[in-house]
Parts: structure tokens; sequence; C-alpha cells
């Protein structure tokens, strides 16, 4: 019998060392995650009933446990040897975000737990981009970074070897998966030392500071992770007394009582040394700005419905308000933000009854003393009491807050206009796997808890 470490095990181990990694490296980002778990405790005991929901839901465990990260990619094999690697830890590709929308030269997925149970036992996701240089019009640039690009190995011998037998044998045993997680950790890890000269950066991050990011170092560093919190205008509103300049706006829906889909807020990337080859084989200090930290709240997985008015009530707001990088016109973001979307229903009934959020049904007590239940319809066994819904959880990204998130690091001069071309198709041959369309998965989590309410009410009929 084989003894293989379950991949979420891997995951959560990973998770952590990759946790521990970054808050050594970037100092803020531990004021952040105290800051965080002060805020998170403070809510749970101050408000009984959303304690009870996330009990009863995502189980309380795993709030401090939680994050995503982000990493930038710069060529095809990368993205493809990427999937591997995180499939071993149970993550796979969900959702495909096109960020030429927003003015940033990559598209995404999301690395993540599918399954309910794999999600309950840790969450950890990892956005990951890949650089589209075929967005670059300066073609010499363009050839220049491909070349450079050509050469670089971004994993370590003993993470291939490692994927590779996991692959093989379906697994991997402890000792091989306590390594594996070292292994894979390199992968992430700050480059100090670009491998390219100052002027050459300086000519890719002129044509778009993203394209500098990905193409000067030996690997993808994580260039952020991001805790879940339970009140993330309470920690905006904080990191100032905790030494932590926070971004000018949280991007995504404003406050509300029934809380949808993701709003997010980070503090802004740090500007770290780095050192550049010179024309002697010597070394010439520089800067690079890339990394921060943030932190997200999340609410109910929307609809096509429901994602549909949310982009459109979001995109009508900006229309009115942009908001600065610099903060300047933040108040009257935000009270925009908050009229435009009194638009949208902010009980979980209404959401509910208009098809705008997915929801897991289950069963009252009730069922077990009210004799024969004769309906079968959601409504009447909602009016009546004998089905309750919980909203289910997004646990996915939103491409305009992901290009806020960029724009806040970078700065609103970063912000060009590339031909709006989503090209899933380029990217899933790249990845060399179709990404998992996140609204369906949710409708089937959705449908799977009702015939489940169903299946126990025909039983006892
Ligand atoms: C990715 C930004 C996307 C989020 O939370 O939306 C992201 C990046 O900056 O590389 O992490
Ligand atoms: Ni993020």
């Amino acid at each position: 019998m084989n003894s293989y470490v379950p991949s979420s095990d891997i995951r959560a181990a990973f998770s952590r060392a990759m946790s521990l990694m970054y808050r050594e490296e970037v100092p803020a980002y531990g004021a952040l995650m105290d800051l965080v778990s002060r805020v998170n405790d403070q809510t749970l005991s101050s408000q009984a009933e959303l304690r009870a929901r996330l009990e009863a839901t995502d189980g309380l465990d795993r709030i401090s446990e939680e994050r995503h990260g982000a990493i930038r990619l710069g060529k095809a094999e990368e993205l493809s040897m990427m999937r591997r690697v995180f499939a071993i830890m149970g993550m796979f590709p969900v959702g495909y975000y096109d960020l030429s929308e927003a003015g940033v030269p990559v598209h995404s997925t999301a690395f993540r737990p599918v399954e309910g149970d794999a999600l309950k036992q840790n969450p950890f996701r990892v956005f990951t981009s890949l650089l589209r240089l075929e967005l670059i019009s300066d073609e010499d640039l363009r050839l220049e970074a491909e070349r450079i690009l050509t050469d670089r190995k971004i994993f370590t011998e003993g993470a291939t070897s490692l994927t590779e037998k996991a692959e093989k044998q379906g697994g991997l045993e402890r000792c091989d998966a306590d390594r594996f997680v070292i292994e894979v950790l390199e992968t992430f890890r700050w480059h100090n030392k670009a491998n390219i000269s100052g002027d050459m950066y300086r000519r890719l991050h002129d044509a778009h500071r993203l394209i500098a990011d990905v193409v000067s170092f030996q690997g993808p560093h994580i260039n952020h992770l991001t805790p879940r919190t339970l009140d993330i205008d309470q920690v905006q509103a904080l990191m100032p007394t905790y030494g932590i300049a926070p971004k000018a706006v949280i991007e995504g829906p404003p406050p509300r009582k029934c809380p949808i889909l993701l709003r997010q807020t980070s503090f802004k990337a740090l500007e770290e040394p780095v050192a550049f080859r010179d024309a002697d084989h010597g070394w010439k200090t520089g800067w690079h700005t890339a990394r921060f930290g943030e932190i997200e709240q999340r609410g109910i997985a929307l609809t096509p419905k429901g994602r549909e008015l949310y982009d459109r009530l979001l995109d009508q707001s900006r229309r009115i308000v942009r908001p600065a990088a610099d903060g300047s016109n933040a108040k009257a973001y935000e009270a925009e933000l908050s009229k435009v979307f009194e638009a949208f229903p902010d009980t979980w009934e209404e959401i509910r009854v208009q098809g705008l959020g997915y929801f897991s049904y289950s069963l009252t007590d009730k069922v077990n003393t009210a004799g024969t239940v004769v309906e079968t319809d959601v409504d009447s066994l909602v009016a009546d009491g004998f089905v309750q819904f919980d909203p289910i959880t997004y646990e996915d990204f939103l491409p305009v807050s992901a290009a806020g998130i960029f724009h806040s690091n970078l700065g609103d001069s970063a912000r060009q206009d590339f031909q709006v071309s989503p090209n899933q198709q380029r990217f899933e041959a790249d990845l060399g796997a179709a990404t998992l369309d996140e609204f369906e998965h949710y409708a089937q989590i959705e449908r799977s808890s009702w015939n489940a309410c169903l299946r126990w009410l025909k039983s006892v009929a």
C-alpha cells in the first residue's frame, strides 16, 4: 500500500512556507497579517451571527490560514510547468482573465483547490499571469525580451524531478513531499540581482513596468500575499497606525449588508535595491518596485446575471468618478460607488429570488417534525421553513480589481491602451489544459446541494 501525502497537506505546507518566506522578505506583510488577525478576532466576537454562519459554512479555522498570492510568468513552458507543479498540491486552473482590456499586457488564471473539502482544508490560491509580448509594439524590444527569457530556468532540478516522480507514481511520500515544498519555494523567491543591464531594464520599463518586472529576473518572485479579512474597511482605516501606507481606494463593490464577490485593497509596493549587470561584468545598484501586501474580503459568488449587473454598475460609477492612484478623489469615488450600487439588491432573499447569486441549500430541523412534506419547489420549501440557503463564497478574482491593484503599484502612468484582445484559446494552449469555467462550477455546487435536499425529502415521503 502506498502512503502518499494528501495534496491538500502539501498545499497547506507550501502556503505556510510561502507566508513565512514573504514575512521575512517583506516585513510590512507581517505587520499586515497581525493587523488582519486582530480585526478578525474583534469582528467575530462582536458579530455572533457572522460567526455562526462562518462556522456552519466556510469553517472558522480556515479564516486565519487563508490567503492568495500572485506571480507573473514570461513564457508558455513556464506556465505549463507551473500547472503541473500546482496540480501536485491540488490546485487547478480556474477562470480566464484578460487584463489587456485594463491596460496590462498579461492574461491570467487562478490555480486553486476546487472541491469543497479541499477548499475547507486549505484554500490557497495563486493568481498566475502570463506576459503577452505580442502586445508590445516595439519589435526590436520584443525580440530582445524573448531572447532574454529563452535562457531562463525558473524551476530547480529537484522541483522538476519530484514533479515527474509525483506524476508517475500518483503522489509523493512524506520525505519527497517535504523536499518538494522546499524546492518549489525557490521559484517564488526574490532575486536582488537582475539578469540584465540597467540600460536594458530601462528600455523594458519604458515599454511597460510590468514587462521589466517579468523579464529582468531569474524567477517569478511572489509579488504579494493576501490574507482574508472579515472587515476590510476597518483594516484599511487602521493600516496607517501600523505604519503601512494603504492604496487609495478599496477595489470592488462598496460596503454592503450582504457582501458580494470580492473587495480588495493593498499597501503600496516597496522600492527595493537591485543589482544590474554592467559592461565590465560587475554590478551596479538600481531600484525596482514590485512587491506589496494585499487584503481581501469575500462575499457571495454571483450568477452571470448578477455579474452582469455588477459589471454594469461598476462601469457606470467609474464613468462618473474614476479613482486616481494618488487618492485625490477617493471620497468622491466611494460616495458615487455606494450611490450607484443601491440598484443591487441587498438582502439574501432578494438576491436569491432575482437569480443574482449562488446559494447552497440545506434542510432545516422542521423537516423532522412536520410529517410528510409535499412541496417540491424551492420557493415554497423556503417560504414554509423546510429549506434554508447560505451564500456560496466567491473563490475567484475580478479583472477590473486586479488591474486596479496593478495600477496602484505601477502608477497611473503605467496605464496604456493595448488592443483589447482576449485569447483564451492561446492561453489554454500555452497552459496545456483548459481552465475551469467558474460560473458552471458554482452552478454545479448549488445544484448538488439542492438535489441532496430533494433526495432526502423523497426518501421519507
Ligand atoms: C496580480 C494582481 C491580481 C488580485 O488579487 O486581483 C491579484 C498581479 O499583480 O500580478 O492578485
Ligand atoms: Ni491579489
